[in-house]
């Protein structure tokens, strides 16, 4: 299990394997995420994919987590008699005690681990070495996430990194969390669209902070959010655009009808339109979902977040400009609207949703 395997060895196994791993770095994507059948099937191929690359994970140290039959779950498998590690950045911070760190299957390119000192990880299919070589990395605004080491196996180059799970999983407990978490993504676009870097995907679910919880504690979990000790990143470069680095944000692209505008609830715009002004609406739904519902607070975040979410052309809002614009309604916050604690969750529609959990924690 051990060895490192030839490439005639590898050879011999895929073929006995019957191909498992997608040829190329898109072929780890799904076919067309709105089609329940094509989607199974894609995730039993992936999961065939893994499993045949994971004696080559252990020889460089990472136990890939299982998924048990009919699940949708991955578990870390656990060694018996180890204990759980500090995990200390850039790995999550361990909520709970016990090591059954129980993830969910998102999405085919990412699968946890756990590496030599029984640490977790999430490996990726898709490598993001243009955000990790300097001076990117160093940028203090960098809020990407962290690569602990590139993994060159069979066709591909995977990234390894901390496993660090859902921004919004858990909920925040006072006003300034909810502030510094929106700063934080405001900044981290501010930085990418300096340099010309288009996500072009942000959902709720690509971006997380550095804890590490099993998916059976998240709703109970408060407390994970403090600023001192909360970093936030950006994850699932996967669809990214990289332009040269004096192109004009107001540049469109031929094929903005294919991005996520459905999934988004917006009308595809009959121009061609500019992917950076779409990344700030992607970033200004998501961040109004989980930070407007402080409105009764901050009466500013209205109009801010109505223009973030405008998306007619003359509207934009750059990601420098909404940034300037946030900073200049954060500064004029008090210490005790900001230690305010919050008794909201979710804003959908012009409604703030109740918080699930006690205020000062357990349900
Ligand atoms: C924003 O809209 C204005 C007015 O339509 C336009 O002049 C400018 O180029 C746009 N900027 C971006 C970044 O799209
Ligand atoms: C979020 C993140 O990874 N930040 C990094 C930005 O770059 C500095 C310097 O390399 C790192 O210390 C941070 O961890």
């Amino acid at each position: 299990m051990q060895q490192i395997l030839s490439k005639a060895n590898w050879l011999a196994r895929s073929i006995l394997w019957g191909f498992p791993t997608p040829a190329t770095a898109e072929e780890w994507d799904f076919p067309n995420a709105e089609e329940e059948g094509p989607v199974l099937e894609h995730f039993q191929r992936i999961e065939k994919a893994w499993n045949f690359l994971r004696p080559a994970f252990a020889s460089r140290g990472y136990v890939l987590y299982e998924k048990p039959k009919n699940s949708w779950d991955l578990l870390p498998v656990i060694e018996p008699g180890r204990t759980s590690p500090i995990q200390a950045y850039p790995y999550g911070r361990r909520i709970h005690e016990s090591d059954n760190a129980k993830m969910t299957l998102l999405a085919p390119r990412v699968w946890g681990a756990t590496d030599r000192l029984g640490r977790h990880v999430v490996i990726n299919s898709k490598a993001l070495e243009f955000l990790n070589s300097e001076p990117l990395r160093s940028d203090p605004r960098n809020h990407t996430i962290h690569v602990v080491e590139f993994l060159p196996i069979y066709n591909f180059i995977f990234a390894v990194m901390p496993r660090w799970d859902g921004a919004f999983d858990t909920e925040f407990d006072t006003v300034e969390e909810v502030t510094y978490c929106a700063q934080t993504f405001l900044e981290a676009f501010d930085f990418l669209h300096e340099h010309r870097i288009c996500h072009l995907d942000f959902l709720a679910q690509n971006v997380g902070h550095n804890v590490c919880i099993s998916q059976d504690k998240i709703d109970d979990s408060t407390g994970t959010h403090r600023p001192s000790e909360t970093k936030y990143a950006v994850y699932d470069f996967g669809g990214a655009i990289i332009y040269p680095e004096d192109t004009p944000l107001s540049i469109t692209h031929p094929e903005w009808q294919t991005w996520g505008w459905k999934l988004r609830n917006i009308l595809v715009p009959t121009e061609p339109y500019s992917p950076f002004q779409f990344d700030m609406l992607a970033l200004g739904l998501v961040l109004q979902r989980y930070v407007r519902h402080i409105e009764n607070i901050i009466p500013e975040l209205g109009p801010f977040f109505d223009r973030m979410t405008d998306p007619t052309p003359s509207k934009n809002f750059t990601a420098q400009e909404a940034l300037a614009e946030f900073q200049r309604i954060q500064s004029h916050l008090t210490p005790s609207q900001l230690s305010q604690r919050v008794t909201t969750r979710i804003w959908r529609k012009g409604v703030a949703s109740k918080r699930l959990t006690g205020i000062e924690g357990k349900k």
